[in-house]
């Protein structure tokens, strides 16, 4: 409970969270430690680590290193069910609920179950919300599940709402990983305002002013990975 007893402490004290998305394999190893450095020096205050096709052993080393230098939790943010480590601290255990493929909905989520009860980490149940961003993505080849429209916001509340009533701990709205447009401010607000779970606000934020935006629209948490791995002293600019 410890990590997702953080988030909400700090929503209710409207402190807002930053979380830096770590792909293992676009890591090059040879500058982990300076990687590593520039996350010190960031107002990260979480490090996620997800991609699409991570192998378990990098994903249990990186961990390992991370760990070695950084006290901020990391939390998994799993592309499939064999990207577990129990190395980490939390996972973020995601539904695919703005699709409609079972697979994404609850079948890996059966297949992780068993390999997650063995471990220690604090499992995070997350309605995870994949918004149109003006290309198709990643999670939306992967997935093979369509993004919600950009302008649907009644279907992207209800959606967000029906994932809290089924007892999701966050809300995750996710452009996609370097998506052409951000999760537009009008949908964080509304959903922020319809649900009382800590919102998550990842994908296509490229600079400080749309991290601000985020926040000042209802996001508890923004989440940066391209702009970061393209720059990693994103933060300084
Ligand atoms: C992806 O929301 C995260 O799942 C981060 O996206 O890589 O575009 O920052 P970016």
């Amino acid at each position: 409970m410890a990590i997702y007893k953080q988030i909400l402490q700090s929503k209710e004290a409207n402190q807002k969270l930053l979380a830096i998305l770590l792909d293992p394999d676009k890591i090059i190893w040879a500058n982990l430690d300076c990687l590593i450095e520039k996350i010190k020096q960031s107002p990260a205050t979480h490090v996620f680590i997800g991609g699409s096709h991570v192998q378990n052993n990098i994903l249990d080393d990186l961990i390992k290193a991370l760990k070695q230098k950084i006290s901020l939790p990391v939390v998994l943010f799993p592309g499939n069910p064999s990207q577990i480590s129990d190395k980490a601290d939390a996972i973020l255990f995601l539904s695919l609920i703005s699709g409609r493929n079972p697979d994404y909905l609850i079948g890996h989520q059966v297949d992780a179950a068993p390999i997650l009860k063995k471990t220690k980490l604090e499992i995070i149940s997350t309605g995870y919300m994949l918004i149109e961003s003006g290309g198709e993505t990643a999670v939306e080849r992967i997935s093979k599940t369509k993004p919600l429209e950009r302008l649907k916001l009644d279907l992207a509340v209800a959606t967000a709402q029906a994932g809290e009533m089924l007892g999701n701990k966050l809300i995750y709205l996710e452009g996609g990983s370097g998506a052409k447009q951000a999760v537009p401010l009008e949908m964080i607000q509304e959903v922020a305002q319809n649900i009382e779970i800590p919102l998550i606000v990842g994908g296509g934020i490229t600079n400080l002013q749309g991290i601000q935006n985020a926040y000042e629209s209802g996001a508890d948490l923004v989440v940066i990975g391209t702009a970061f791995e393209n720059d990693s002293d994103f933060f300084n600019t």
